[in-house]
């Protein structure tokens, strides 16, 4: 079943030989994605992490202490996957809300 069979099923114009596209034809490549990570320290308070994950990553309070406390066991944990650019921006956003309140809270970024 071709795109021209499709589009003559339902009545189109674009029957054999015609060449109407009904879609294109060609597929856009998918996004890479990219895993945003909280890394642990031993300074900033488990409260602020909280408040960042609930800003930064919207979080439900369950939700953010979960990976919070996640990351304080192990030492790093995902705040969430997303395309290059709105990963770059959280790791940016959560960088500078810690610098701000003077917490050596770190996050960065990987390949999914
Ligand atoms: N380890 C910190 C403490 O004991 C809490 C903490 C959790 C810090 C997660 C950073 O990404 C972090 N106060």
């Amino acid at each position: 079943m071709t795109d021209e069979d499709r589009d003559a099923d339902r009545g189109g114009r674009g029957g054999a030989g015609v060449g109407l596209a009904t879609r294109p034809e060609t597929k856009t490549a998918k996004p890479s994605l990219y895993k945003v990570l909280m890394l642990n320290d031993d300074y900033t308070p488990m409260e602020f992490v909280v408040l960042t994950l609930q800003r930064f990553f919207k979080m439900s309070i369950e939700d953010a202490t979960r990976v919070m406390l996640h990351v304080h066991q192990r030492g790093v944990g995902v705040c969430g996957i997303f395309t290059y650019e709105v990963a770059e921006t959280k790791v940016n956003q959560v960088i500078d809300f810690a610098r701000q309140h003077q917490h050596p809270l770190q996050c960065t970024m990987e390949k999914d």
